[in-house]
């Protein structure tokens, strides 16, 4: 048998999908014998406890006054991570979201020289589409993937961007690794009483529709709102938002316009919302921009069909006529009809429910995924 490795895992812990993402893999290392270290500035939030082989390692910044602004978070990272590499005798340092993680584990790799784990950098999304390719940022982003010993993303899409993105040869490697799901914490369970608790007055057949995320630009929240209000009008229904972020009062005084703030809840961040989403009906996913879209895989895994927008990775997770409908970006009445479709036909809803939840266990399982991250860091180690 292979001998356990010791892996670092960096990530933003409180900022969306990739930290889930980076937790995920760390907790199923760890479940396999590997010991784990977190590298990051706060615990990550889906890191209830700390299991068996797990540490967490705290980022600390100095709060010189002359430093203030200027930002050292890569420096005390890079720093941290050489502290812990030697420590540790790290042999994978696999660090999410490239700026400035990538560039960080560069800079420690620099110092370290020979003892330096491999790098593996996992790019999420904005880090290639917005941020990474930001001309303050590209020249360091790029160079910073180029120089990693291995690079994923967890969609074809994401791939093809980075590529195109940083300039980059298709042959350029960049291993696509979907993201993943727990599928027995993600559970269909149509149970009402969840629902109940945020709609008391609640009819027995009342559709839900619900939407989750960081309620940023990005996800075009105000959309979310005029599809609800769309479905509303020819049919009654109710919305959840679960979530918090910039977006949220722009939201919220829209409903109050549109006179329908009473039929939407706003529960805010919630670790625990599965009851909730696996009760709704359809989930809402309007975004601008997604390479994957995380929250709709938790939401099929759960057989809760996704009327989202046909951009990005999106495609790739929902599966378009089979387990959701996709609609052009901004095209509010197409989503609203597919909703109101899903919705009026028992047996069809009925039908996308089981497909989802079907095409989830096939290709979108932990275990699988975390095989995948596996072989590749023993591949790196060996130096296959
Ligand atoms: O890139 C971002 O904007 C944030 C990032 C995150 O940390 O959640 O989201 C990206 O990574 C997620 C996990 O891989 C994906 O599910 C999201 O689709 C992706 N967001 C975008 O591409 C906008």
């Amino acid at each position: 048998m292979s001998p356990p490795l010791s892996i670092a895992i960096t990530c933003f812990s409180t900022f969306g999908g990739s930290g889930m993402v980076a937790t995920g893999i760390g907790l199923g290392m760890a479940e396999r014998g590997h010991r784990v270290h977190f590298i990051a500035r706060e615990p990550p939030a889906r890191l209830d406890s700390l299991p068996r082989g797990v540490t967490f390692h705290e980022v600390t910044e100095s709060d010189y006054p002359a430093l203030q602004r200027s930002g050292t978070y890569p420096i005390a990272l890079a720093s941290k991570m050489i502290e812990v590499a030697n420590t540790e005798r790290l042999d994978v340092l696999h660090v999410h979201y490239a700026v400035p993680h990538a560039t960080a584990a560069w800079m420690a790799r620099e110092v370290l020289g020979e003892r330096a784990p491999r790098i593996v950098t996992t790019l999420h999304g904005t880090d290639t589409t917005l941020v990474g390719v930001h001309p303050s940022y590209l020249p360091m982003t790029r160079f910073s993937i180029l120089r990693s010993d291995a690079v994923t993303t967890p969609s074809a899409f994401l791939r093809d961007a980075t590529w195109s993105g940083f300039g980059l040869p298709e042959s350029f490697p960049i291993e696509v690794i979907a993201n993943f799901v727990d599928t027995e914490r993600y559970a269909p369970a149509r149970e009402r009483a969840h629902l109940r608790a945020l709609f008391p007055d609640l009819g027995e057949h009342e559709p839900v529709l619900i939407h989750v995320s960081n309620f940023r630009p990005v996800k075009r929240i105000t959309d979310v709102v005029a599809v609800f209000a769309e479905v509303h009008r020819q049919l009654p229904c109710r919305l959840v938002m679960v979530g918090d972020g910039p977006e949220r009062a722009p939201a919220e005084r829209m409903l109050r316009e549109l006179g329908l703030a009473h039929r939407v809840a706003f529960p805010g961040k919630q670790d625990r919302f599965m009851e909730v989403l696996a009760a709704s009906d359809v989930f809402l996913l309007p975004s601008e921009q997604e390479s994957f879209g995380l929250a709709a895989l938790e939401a099929l895994s759960c057989g809760v069909p996704v009327v989202a927008s046909d951009v990005g990775g999106i495609p790739e997770v929902v599966r378009h006529g089979d387990t959701g409908l996709l609609a052009p970006l901004g095209d509010v009445r197409a989503m609203a009809g597919h909703v109101l479709g899903l919705l009026r036909d028992a047996a069809r809803w009925k039908e996308f429910s089981i497909r989802a939840r079907a095409d989830v266990v096939e290709r979108f399982r932990m275990k699988p995924a975390i095989d995948r991250y596996e072989a590749l860091y023993r591949r790196l180690v060996s130096g296959a």
